[in-house]
C-alpha cells in the first residue's frame, strides 16, 4: 500500500489557493448536476430544496477528522461542499473560524442554519439525521436501545482507547517528518506497543463479530477508518494489523467499502463538490 497523502496534499494546494474557496455553483446549476446523478428514487424523494442545501464541511480534505465526516456523509448518500481551511495558513485559528470551532480545529459542518463542531457529535447527528434518506443506507447508528448501545460503546472504545495512540503515531512517524520537524521516536514507539496492545482485545473481539458492533457496518467502525489509513499505509505500521487475522479481515473489509474508496478519490481529486 503506498501513502497517498502527499500527492493529494499537492493536487489540492494547486485547485485550492487562496482561502475558504467556495463553490461559484448557483442553486440551480447543482439542482442539474444533482438531478443527472441521483438515482430516480432518490431524486424523487429530494426536494429541491435538499438539494440546494447540500451540508457545508469546513476543514481540510487531508486531515483525519474531516475524512470521518466526509465518509459518513457518502455513506449516507449526501451531497456535500468541502469549504477548503487552509490549516498550514492558520485559517483555523482566525476569528471568523474559532466563533463556529471554539477550539481552533477542523471540522465544523453546516446543516442549514445548524452549525456543529466534534467529528464524532457531527456524524452522529448525520446518521441519525439521513440514515432513512433512502432504500439501501446502511444502518450506522444501530436500530434499537441496544444495538446503539453497542455502538457507542466501540465509539467510545475508538476516542478512549485507541485514538490516543494512532494519534502519537501519525504525528510522530508521518506529520512531524513531512514538516521537517524531528520526530520524538521513544514516544512514537511507546504509542506503536500501546496501539498493538489495543489490537490485541480487538482481534479476541472481532473473532467472535464481524463488525465491532455486531453484524453490520457502523459508525463504530467508520470512526476508526481515517487515522488508521495515516498509521498503516503512511507509517509503514501495516504489520501490527496483518499479523492479527481478524483484525486484518476487519480492516480489509472496511476500507473496500465503496464509500470509502469514492472518499479516497475525492481527496485525490482536489473537488470541492460531492454528488451521490
Ligand atoms: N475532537 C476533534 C479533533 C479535531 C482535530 O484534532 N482536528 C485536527 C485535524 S484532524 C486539527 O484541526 N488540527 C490542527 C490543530 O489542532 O491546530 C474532532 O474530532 O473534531
Amino acid at each position: 500500500m503506498r501513502c497517498r497523502h502527499a500527492q493529494a496534499n499537492r493536487s489540492s494546494d494547486r485547485s485550492r489557493k487562496g482561502t475558504c474557496k467556495r463553490s461559484s455553483r448557483t442553486g440551480e446549476d447543482i439542482k442539474e448536476a444533482a438531478g443527472g446523478i441521483l438515482s430516480a428514487q432518490a431524486a424523487q424523494k429530494a426536494s429541491s430544496e435538499e438539494i440546494k442545501m447540500v451540508v457545508k464541511v469546513y476543514g481540510k480534505a487531508q486531515a483525519v477528522c474531516p475524512q470521518r465526516v466526509m465518509h459518513c456523509l457518502v455513506e449516507l448518500g449526501v451531497p456535500f461542499e468541502l469549504v477548503h481551511i487552509d490549516i498550514d495558513a492558520m485559517e483555523h485559528k482566525l476569528p471568523e473560524f474559532m466563533s463556529k470551532q471554539p477550539f481552533g480545529q477542523v471540522p465544523y459542518i453546516a446543516d442549514g442554519d445548524f452549525e456543529l463542531f466534534e467529528s464524532r457529535a457531527i456524524v452522529r447527528y448525520l446518521a441519525a439525521k439521513y440514515s432513512d434518506r433512502r432504500h439501501g443506507t446502511p444502518n450506522l447508528l444501530g436500530r434499537t436501545p441496544e444495538e446503539r448501545a453497542r455502538v457507542e460503546q466501540w465509539m467510545d472504545v475508538e476516542a478512549i482507547n485507541y485514538n490516543p495512540w494512532a494519534f502519537p503515531v501519525v504525528l510522530n512517524l508521518f506529520v512531524l517528518p513531512m514538516h521537517g520537524v524531528p520526530e520524538n521516536k521513544a514516544e512514537a514507539a511507546a504509542a506503536v506497543e500501546k496501539l498493538d496492545q489495543v489490537l490485541e482485545v480487538y482481534e479476541k473481539h472481532l473473532s467472535k463479530s464481524k463488525y465491532l458492533a455486531g453484524d453490520e457496518f457502523t459508525l463504530a467502525d467508520l470512526t476508526h477508518i481515517p487515522a488508521t489509513r495515516y498509521v498503516v499505509e503512511c507509517c509503514g505500521m501495516g504489520r501490527i494489523f496483518d499479523e492479527k487475522k481478524h483484525v486484518k479481515a476487519w480492516w480489509e473489509d472496511i476500507t473496500g467499502r465503496p464509500a470509502w474508496k469514492k472518499v479516497m478519490s475525492f481527496v485525490e481529486s482536489g473537488a470541492s463538490n460531492y454528488y451521490p
